[in-house]
């Protein structure tokens, strides 16, 4: 922090591309930013990850109460939020602009079997604006599964990039017997500080929460520095049933928490994460994202950012093109793997256990693949 790590002949760039985030209206996916800032990475990748800790998203189910499965949701949950918001500053150096993926872009990963069964992932661009990714995680043997969708609504204030995360998960866990359990999981607000310097990362702000057809809530609040711990990425989470204030956790998301007022860990983020694995690109379909962007990938790799752009191009005016083909033929693009609802049963049923969220949502719910 307090470095400016802006390559010298981007300045000018980055400088407008900073000042134009003032006038933004709400999708930043859109925005030209400077070369070095962009990611090869598409946005339909990161429902992965959700799935890079397999054995405790597979754990759930084995849980012998209710509440012992409601806390290894919460820990299965607070342990994926190093993977999704540290990534790219761990791998690239600092948080990154994603490629915004096209209408119908698909991305099929797997995590295999370890001896708690295979874990597999659906991922479905369900929208290209607003740009919204639809995603299923199931590993079948351990009775678990995860189906939610991801859209973003950006502002920018206080020299930060604020985003509301559009969208929410639910996760099924099914239990000898024959019953089921579902888990309503909203999204945490995040702030893209660092920005002056060149150097964005996250931080998470406000509160989220996992709320059970059992009666069990957790909610978890997220600070950055001078908080509790005076550390960044802190989080404390409370366990409740009706009224009952159970347990209570606190931390890092990023490194260690505990059952607050003790040592016992309770989460552990950095047990190292499992990557998806992902076929070969002469493999992949033509909608399968490695295969699509990758010479638009390339090009971000490897500098040469003229050939990235060309290729983005030809990707966005392909699309273009094809938009406007489906409507002259009056036959709107139709989603492959999931169906839109205007209106989750199940997000609406749980949603009224919590205050302070919105009492309907849409979802994409997931139709299975052949
Ligand atoms: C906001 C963001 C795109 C969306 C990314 C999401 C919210 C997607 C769903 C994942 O489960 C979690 C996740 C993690 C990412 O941190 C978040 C991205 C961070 C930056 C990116 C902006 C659209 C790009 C901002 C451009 C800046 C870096 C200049």
């Amino acid at each position: 922090e307090g470095t400016d790590v802006v390559p010298t002949e981007q300045k000018a760039g980055w400088s407008s591309f900073i000042k134009s985030l003032a006038s933004m209206t709400g999708d930043l996916s859109s925005m030209t930013a400077p070369p070095f800032i962009l990611s090869p990475t598409s946005l339909t990748e990161f429902p992965a990850y959700w799935g890079e800790r397999p054995e405790l998203f597979a754990d759930i189910a084995t849980g012998k109460t209710e509440q012992d499965r409601m806390e290894k949701v919460l820990r299965w949950f607070i342990c994926t939020l190093k993977g999704q918001y540290t990534t790219r500053n761990e791998k690239m150096g600092s948080e990154k602009k994603p490629l915004n993926p096209v209408l119908g872009e698909e991305f099929f990963g797997v995590w295999p079997d370890v001896g708690y069964g295979e874990t597999t992932l659906t991922v479905e661009q369900v929208s290209h604006h607003p740009p919204i990714t639809a995603y299923f995680i199931q590993n079948q043997k351990a009775g678990v599964t995860l189906q939610g969708h991801s859209g973003q609504k950006t502002s920018f204030s206080g020299g930060s990039i604020n985003v509301k995360q559009n969208g929410h998960a639910t996760l099924t866990a099914s239990l000898p017997g024959g019953k089921r359990e579902t888990y309503l999981i909203t999204l945490p607000r995040l702030q893209i500080q660092g920005l002056v310097w060149g150097s964005p990362y996250i931080e998470l702000a406000d509160s989220t929460a996992i709320v059970g057809d059992t009666g069990y809530i957790a909610t978890i609040d997220y600070k950055g520095k001078g908080w509790v711990s005076g550390k960044a990425h802190s989080y404390k989470a409370v366990l409740s049933h009706g009224s009952k204030s159970i347990r209570s956790y606190e931390g890092q998301w990023t490194s260690i928490g505990t059952v607050a007022k003790s040592n016992e860990v309770f989460t552990d983020a950095t047990v190292p994460k499992q990557e998806v694995q992902v076929k070969p690109i002469e493999q992949q379909g033509e909608w399968e994202s490695r295969r699509l962007w990758a010479a638009t990938a390339q090009g971000i790799r490897s500098g040469d950012y003229e050939s990235a752009s060309r290729d983005k191009s030809r990707i966005e005016n392909e699309q273009r093109q094809r938009r406007k083909d489906e409507a002259a033929a009056g036959q709107p693009w139709q989603l492959k793997y999931f169906e839109h609802v205007d209106s989750d049963p199940v997000y609406k049923q749980l949603a009224a256990q919590v205050k302070g969220i919105p009492s309907e949502e849409d979802a994409y719910i997931f139709r299975g693949r052949a």
